[in-house]
């Protein structure tokens, strides 16, 4: 690690050349340049100041619209840990293949210094970084979503030594020489190729997910793919849950939930919805921080329907990506409230008619927009300590198997669950949509050392706490024989919050024991107030059992892929399912 921020500065112009250098203080004024320039040369269009006050559109290169996975790299100096799940690459070969594309790389642009934070400024869980970069795109975004600048120059220069670099250069966006590389032994990250959300805004999943989860397996912590969220009830006690679901299975939605029941007393306050840093508390509780400040959402899709809370959070000083534009200045996408607009350009530049046959909007288009916007944002989403965790979900995209939810027997049994989740693959990475792959905690993409130790240093988290929460599946996907959804899922997934926190609450009533786990009795859940059938109810909860035994095939082909770092407790979980599955023989 560089022994200070202006020595690693130093050494990176050396190389990439850049025409000038700007260190980002973070200000209103130093903002304002920048959107001006970007305004000025076409990198971002200013929306209509009526309806969009403070709103920018940005088109990223068309062959740039996703996290790439493929070129996502753990260069760790042996390969055992990046594990079977990552892309491994040596420290020296990345050296080799990686580092000569930022030679030159800035020529003819501008170097931002980006100093930020993620946690809470007062935290004492929060984490320093530096990102270099040649985007601006990617300055104005970091800024809504860190705390950056001079607050966290300020933590640097009064002693922070364990801040994680990151260098990022656009390079020439070409997907043949695009590298996101993560160094968890010298906890630097490297990007080039790619002005992408998750490739370019490095606070994120690089250094939030993947190198902080390897500080959390050296020091005792996780670093988790998963909102927080704060359950009120009529007694106005606010339980805390946390919940891990893959990319774009609805978890901003479910993190800002507008609920149903507010008459009866009941709502949820948002903490977090992309990403939460877990450290065991003086009560042997589990304490969770939200690292960032801001929301990067998937657009399409939400409305004032499916997340009102986020519509009124993104309808000023937000920055959208790759969305459709009117002749007015106003931004559409997929799903937007109203009727579909006769005429647009699309998200690539292109005039759009409802007969043009092609998605207006990217579908992984995107918002970013400032957490404090959110109107149910928490009263509690910045205190220092974090808050409370009484429950964890694990949530996955499945047409079938999976009940709408179930509670796990115990910790090891919950670990368990959330090693073996899987989900049908969206729109957030590049690849093929739909297909089930295994998502272990929804950290595949974002794990940055072996699942197998993963699973191990989440086991012993649960030993180390006096007071783990209790672990949760859930499943809103869940479709009938024509392929209909039968749960209706976004506002009323507050149903399920409600059961859990009984759950957590009151013990293990109004549930059944099954092989897989407790499932709720409907009348709990109350699928009959939402007017579902008694059959649909039934397929809803269903545990069955060839479902269930193919599925622990499935599992048995992936747990296989650990060797010996899949730890002896998740395969005696996986053997105890199997038994408890087997019919039973007297
Ligand atoms: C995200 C993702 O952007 O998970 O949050 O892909
Ligand atoms: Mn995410």
């Amino acid at each position: 690690m560089p022994s200070s921020v202006e020595e690693w500065v130093d050494e990176v112009s050396r190389f990439t050349h850049p025409d000038h250098i700007v260190w980002c203080d973070g200000s209103e004024a130093e903002n304002d340049r920048l959107i001006d320039q970007m305004v000025s040369d076409g990198a971002l269009i200013r929306l209509n100041e009526q309806s969009w006050p403070n709103c920018f559109l940005h088109r990223s290169n068309p062959q740039d619209v996703a996290r790439t996975e493929h070129l996502t790299f753990i260069c760790s100096e042996n390969p055992e840990d990046a594990g079977p799940t990552n892309n491994w690459m040596s420290p020296a070969e990345a050296e080799e293949r990686i580092r000569p594309l930022f030679d030159n790389a800035m020529r003819g642009r501008t170097m931002y210094v980006v100093p930020y934070i993620m946690g809470p400024v007062a935290s004492p869980y929060a984490k320093v970084g530096v990102e270099i970069t040649d985007s601006p795109y990617v300055v104005a975004n970091m800024r809504i979503m860190t705390r950056m600048g001079k607050v966290a120059l300020d933590r640097i220069k009064a002693g922070a030594t364990d801040w994680v670099p990151g260098l990022h250069s656009l390079g020439d966006l070409s997907p043949d020489r695009r590298f996101i590389a993560h160094f968890p032994e010298k906890r630097t990250i490297w990007s080039v190729g790619s002005g992408y959300g998750g490739n370019a805004l490095l606070g994120k999943k690089c250094y939030a997910l993947r190198i902080a989860s390897t500080m959390g397996r050296d020091q005792g912590w996780l670093a988790e793919h998963m909102l927080i969220l704060g359950l009120e009830s009529p007694e106005g006690d606010i339980t805390y849950i946390a919940g891990a679901f893959p990319s774009a299975c609805g978890k901003t939605n479910l993190a800002m939930l507008k609920s149903p029941l507010e008459s009866e007393g009941w709502r949820v306050w948002t903490v977090g919805e992309d990403i939460a840093w877990i450290n065991i508390g003086p009560d042997g509780r589990f304490w969770a921080i939200n690292p960032e400040s801001g929301y990067f959402g998937v657009a399409p899709g939400t409305n004032r329907k499916t997340n009102p809370n986020a519509m009124s959070a993104v309808s000023r000083n937000s920055i959208f990506t790759n969305v459709a534009l009117t002749d007015d200045g106003n931004i559409w996408w997929e799903g937007m409230d109203g009727p579909i607009p006769s005429r647009l350009t699309d998200w690539q530049g292109n005039p759009w008619t409802p007969n043009t046959g092609t998605k207006a909007a990217h579908p992984n288009s995107r918002f970013t927009t400032p957490a404090s916007q959110n109107p149910v944002i928490s009263p509690h989403w910045e205190d220092p300590q974090g808050v409370p965790i009484s429950a964890i979900l694990f949530g996955g995209r499945r047409a079938r198997t999976i009940p709408l939810v179930y509670r796990a027997f115990d910790w090891d049994h919950g670990v368990f669950l959330g090693a073996t989740m899987a989900s049908e693959t969206t729109a957030a990475a590049t690849g093929a949509v739909g297909v089930v792959r295994r998502d272990p905690m929804a950290m595949l993409p974002f794990c940055g050392y072996n699942m197998g130790d993963y699973w191990g240093h989440w086991l012993e988290m649960g030993r180390q706490a006096a007071n783990p929460p209790a672990v949760f599946q859930v499943n809103w996907f869940r479709t009938d024989d024509q392929g209909r959804y039968i749960w209706p899922g976004f506002g009323e997934n507050l149903r399920v919050l409600r059961w859990v926190r009984d759950q957590v609450r009151n013990g293990s009533s109004r549930a059944h024991e099954t092989a897989v786990g407790l499932v709720p009795t409907p009348d709990a859940i109350g699928t009959n107030d939402l007017g579902i059938s008694s059959d649909d109810a039934e397929a809803l909860f269903d545990v069955n059992r060839d479902d269930w035994l193919r599925e622990v095939e499935d599992q048995e082909v992936f747990l296989q892929k650990f060797g010996r770092h899949l730890p002896p407790t998740i395969r005696q979980q996986h053997q105890a399912l199997q038994q408890r599955l087997s019919p039973v023989t007297v």
